[in-house]
């Protein structure tokens, strides 16, 4: 998987090659999570903001998918599935976005985008720093105006332009995130992900 060389050219191409996959409004919260990827990888990984870029672009490839779709990739990609799942089906799509690299984005396969794409959605325990990142820029890019987005990234920004220590900040900020997503999923009653 390794040893692929992603340019700025090529993330040129991929913004387009990406556009049939997300309808309008899905495509700004595309850019809008690469940007603050980048931003992101500025602080925490500058030597892989263009495979940073590179996830963001790929990460809700399979979000417009309904869900006859997405049990179609599982079974199409050999992704197997529990009965619990089934339950919390806007998972899926996370799942299949990074299957789908391989087959419709061979030059971003890398062992980062893929995993960084697979866990955007419920995190998991001991995250990778590209993992992370990719599922903050996610959760506090600048276009998201739930309260809760605009809450967290008040406390990720507010912290790094008060010098916060950045590694410990990044982890109290994944925290809070996890708690409002386990507590908006309790109040709509649905199935916390055992990953999450
Ligand atoms: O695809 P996006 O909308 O950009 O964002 P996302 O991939 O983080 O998906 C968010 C949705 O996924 C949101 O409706 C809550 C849901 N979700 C996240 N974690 C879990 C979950 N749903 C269930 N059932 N269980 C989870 O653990
Ligand atoms: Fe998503
Ligand atoms: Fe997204």
């Amino acid at each position: 998987m390794e040893n692929k060389i992603i340019t700025e050219e090529s993330l040129v191409a991929l913004r387009e090659g990406i556009k049939p996959y997300l309808d309008e409004k899905r495509y700004r919260h595309t850019l809008a999570v690469e940007r603050e990827a980048a931003r992101l990888g500025e602080i925490y990984l500058p030597e892989k903001i263009t495979s940073l870029r590179a996830a963001a672009l790929l990460h809700d490839i399979t979000k417009k998918c309904d869900f006859e779709k997405q049990l179609q990739y599982c079974r199409e990609f050999g992704i197997i599935i529990s009965e619990y799942d089934i339950q919390s089906p806007k998972t899926f799509h996370a799942r299949t976005a990074a299957a789908l690299i391989s087959a419709d984005f061979p030059c971003f396969a890398t062992e980062d985008i893929v995993s960084g794409v697979r866990w955007h959605t419920t995190g998991h325990d001991k995250m990778t720093t590209f993992e992370a990142i990719v599922y903050l820029a996610d959760y506090i890019e600048d276009t998201r105006t739930f309260p809760d987005c605009i809450t967290l990234r008040r406390f990720f920004w507010d912290g790094i332009v008060a010098g916060r220590d950045k590694d410990k900040l990044i982890y109290e900020t994944m925290i809070m995130s996890f708690d409002m997503t386990m507590k908006n999923l309790i109040e709509e009653k649905a199935p916390i992900d055992t990953d999450t």
